[in-house]
Formats: C-alpha cells, sequence, structure tokens
C-alpha cells in the first residue's frame, strides 16, 4: 500500500468513527499498551532443548512436517525476532520449562535452575521484551503414566513437586530481573483414557501437591502463579484431574489467577463468556488464545467470531489490566513464522475493533430496551472501516502494512528457513 493511500484511508475512517463519538488514536494508544504474550513453541513444535528428539507427550499433539523447524535456542530466537520485526507493539515472549540454555547437556526437570534461563533474560532485555514462564510437566518419562503432580507413587509426585517449585523460584527471579511480574501457567496432563474409578482420590492428590509447592510465598511483584484447566486430550479423552471445576474451585479459594484457553470445553462451549463470570471471583484472567478445530488442535488463531467476542468481553469488561493474553497454538503443517504473524496480528485486529466499540451507546440501548437498535449497530460496526486504523497503526510503527508482511515471511524462508535441513 502506497503512504498516501495508508493516511487517506486513515483520515477516512477517523472521520466515520469520530461521528459515533470514537477517538481511533486512543483506541491505537490502548492496543498498543496491550502486550501479547507470544509462545515460544510454535517455533519447534514444542520440542524445547532438554530432549529435542523426544517425543511429544502429555495428550497435545503437533500435526504436520513442514520444513524450516527452529532447531538451536539461537534458530529461535532469531524466529521470534523476525516475528516480532512484523508485528506492530510491545509484546513478550512465553517460554516453556524445556526450553532452558542447557548447553548439549541433559538437564533433567528436578535439577534445572536460573542458570539455564540467564542467557534468555538477557537477550529479552536486550530485546526490550518481558518474558513469561510455564513448568512443563510433559514429554517425560516420569509422566508415561499419565499422572504427574496426582500420580499414587509418591516419588512420581515428589519429582514433579520438585520441578514446579524450582519453576516458581526461576520464574521469580525472571519477574525481579525484569522489573516486571512473570507470569507462570501450570497446566499438568494428568488424566486417563478410560473411565475412572479414583476421580476424587488424584484430584485431591493434585490439591495437595499444589498445595505444598505453592505454599512458598513468593511476592506477586516478580511472580504471578496461574492455573490452566482441561476437558480432555488425546489419551487422557475419558478424565483430567485438572478440570474446570477443579482449577475454578483452586484458583477461588486461593484467590490466584486461573488460565482459560480457548480450546479447553467441550466444542461448543466458549471462553468469551467466561470473562464477566471469573473476574468477579479471582484477581487476575490469563488467556490461552487458540482455535479448536473440532478438539483441542491448537490451530492457528485467525480473525473468527469467537476471537472478536473475546476481544470484545475483555475491552467491555473495563477490566483489561487484569485480563493478559497469551498465544497457545502449534501447527507444524505451514511456515511457522507466518503461523505466528498471522495469530498475532489477528488478535491485534480484534482488540482493536473491540476498542472501537461505541459500547456507552450500545449500553443506553440496552436500558431503553431498544435490542433492534442494539442489534443494528452492532451489524454496523463490523463494516466500519477499522482495518485502515490497524494499516496505519502498522505504518506509524515501521512495520509491514497489509500482506506485505507474507513476502517477507517468503523471504525469510527463502533465507533462513529452508536451509534448515
Ligand atoms: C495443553 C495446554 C498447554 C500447552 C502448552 C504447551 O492442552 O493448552 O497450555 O498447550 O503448555
Ligand atoms: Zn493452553
Amino acid at each position: 500500500m502506497k503512504e498516501e493511500q495508508i493516511k487517506k484511508a486513515y483520515a477516512d475512517a477517523k472521520e466515520h468513527y469520530a461521528a459515533l463519538g470514537i477517538d481511533v488514536d486512543k483506541a491505537i494508544e490502548k492496543l498498543n499498551g496491550i502486550p501479547i504474550s507470544i509462545h515460544c513453541w510454535q517455533a519447534d513444535d514444542v520440542s524445547g532443548f532438554e530432549n529435542p528428539e523426544g517425543e511429544l507427550t502429555g495428550g497435545i499433539q503437533a500435526t504436520g512436517n513442514y520444513p524450516g523447524k527452529a532447531r538451536t535456542i539461537e534458530e529461535l530466537r532469531k524466529d521470534i525476532e523476525k516475528v516480532l520485526s512484523l508485528v506492530p507493539g510491545k509484546h513478550r515472549l512465553s517460554l516453556h520449562a524445556i526450553y532452558g540454555d542447557f548447553g548439549g547437556e541433559f538437564v533433567d526437570r528436578d535439577q534445572i535452575e536460573l542458570s539455564h534461563f540467564q542467557s534468555w533474560i538477557d537477550w529479552a532485555k536486550k530485546l526490550n521484551i518481558k518474558l513469561d514462564f510455564n513448568s512443563t510437566f510433559f514429554s517425560h518419562p516420569k509422566a508415561d503414566s499419565g499422572y504427574t503432580l496426582s500420580d499414587f507413587d509418591p516419588e512420581i509426585r515428589d519429582f514433579w513437586k520438585e520441578h514446579l517449585r524450582r519453576c516458581r523460584r526461576i520464574a521469580a527471579e525472571i519477574g525481579r530481573q525484569q522489573g516486571d511480574p512473570c507470569i507462570h501457567n501450570i497446566w499438568i496432563p494428568d488424566g486417563e483414557k478410560d473411565k475412572t474409578v479414583s476421580r476424587f482420590a488424584h484430584r485431591q492428590l493434585l490439591k495437595e501437591s499444589l498445595d505444598e509447592v505453592l505454599s512458598e510465598k513468593i511476592d506477586t511483584d516478580y511472580l504471578k502463579d496461574t492455573v490452566e484447566c482441561k476437558l480432555f486430550g488425546i489419551g487422557s479423552e475419558s478424565y483430567v484431574v485438572g478440570s474446570h471445576e477443579f482449577y475454578m474451585g483452586y484458583a477461588v479459594k486461593n484467590n490466584m489467577m486461573l488460565t482459560l484457553d480457548a480450546g479447553h470445553f467441550h466444542p461448543t462451549e466458549v471462553i468469551s463468556d467466561k470473562i464477566s463470570s471469573m473476574l468477579l471471583f479471582v484477581p487476575e484472567i490469563n488467556l490461552h488464545v487458540s482455535r479448536p478445530e473440532r478438539w483441542d488442535s491448537d490451530h492457528v488463531v485467525i480473525l473468527n467470531d469467537e476471537l472478536l467476542a473475546l476481544s470484545q468481553e475483555i475491552v467491555r469488561s473495563g477490566n483489561m489490566d487484569r485480563i493478559h493474553m497469551g498465544l497457545d497454538y502449534f501447527d507444524a503443517s505451514i511456515n511457522r513464522i507466518g503461523a505466528y504473524v498471522v495469530g498475532i496480528r489477528a488478535t491485534q485486529r480484534a482488540l482493536l475493533q473491540a476498542l472501537l466499540e461505541p459500547t456507552d451507546k450500545l449500553r443506553q440501548f440496552e436500558l431503553e430496551n431498544k435490542n433492534f437498535q442494539r442489534m443494528a449497530y452492532l451489524e454496523e460496526l463490523k463494516a466500519m472501516p477499522w482495518n485502515a486504523v490497524y494499516n496505519h497503526y502498522c505504518y506509524k510503527q515501521g512495520v509491514p502494512v497489509g500482506d506485505i508482511y507474507i513476502q517477507e515471511i517468503e523471504r525469510y524462508e527463502d533465507e533462513v528457513t529452508s536451509k534448515r535441513k
């Protein structure tokens, strides 16, 4: 797009929105202040650097074998830097514990320490981005029974408790060094394929394990723990210990953050409608923005109805500072840099549409029982020139406007990722 075109479309859009009482510049300022926590694991199909050749277990799957995945920490960082150069805004990077800088040594989960993540902290500082963290309870022989923190075997539980303990301390130190709390996401794969009898017993063990490790109090200026629920996984179709009720109860009881992953509910159930409930009972919400296609398939996030509804609920809640946006998908069947950029841009474009909504006007219709007017305005808003505002934002931030990023990714593929054999 030509500079003149971008500016003209923007000026027109500005006028359109002003007629509705919306200040587009304010909306952009708000959008620019929303960091998206970019998941490190799309770059390499959730392989990590502990045992990159190992199998991905825990009931999640990255299907496809598109060439060019990141094989080393250097390649992964390079890919993330490329991604960051193609999207506007200041974002975060969400690391999994298996992405430590282990220098080619095998370091088991109950042995990881800060030193394995110091190079990430330094790298992030150079890029002026913040880090989030995830303990890794899958892709490990000690998770082969299907259980970790809720295993009947106390030795298995101890192993994973030690992992969790260390992850919390590492994340806290990341938070301290970056001067901003590190969000530490706790997701465990525990569950079973078939009709499980001892549901209560495993859940009781999970509660005990979490209680024990989380009883170590760490300053929330450094660390914010969050727990992620799930409905089922591959091989845990019948029973998942950390279900929605389990973690909703746990988070409410302990006044802590809850993670809602878009793919972790029944196929037609959506997380957008959970925001306004959970905000009343937990201090903060972490989102795993993902796209389920008939199951928790972790497809690349695109601009669809649910992403828009989610963004609207976030903005309308008036509590954006209590909601953290993280991405969680892993598609190994397409260009992985492209997967990142499409997902980040889609999330921002959904947020922008929500930020450009004349919400007060719509609420007024509700008060006056003018539901036709509400519906009609919501329809009209869909066709408003919000994308001209997004394009101008990209232009101002010096990142590719419109489809130009596609060529950039093709070039990076020619020059870099296609050479990874
Ligand atoms: C799994 C959860 C979890 C993982 C990542 C890799 O179903 O969504 O968040 O995707 O931790
Ligand atoms: Zn998730």
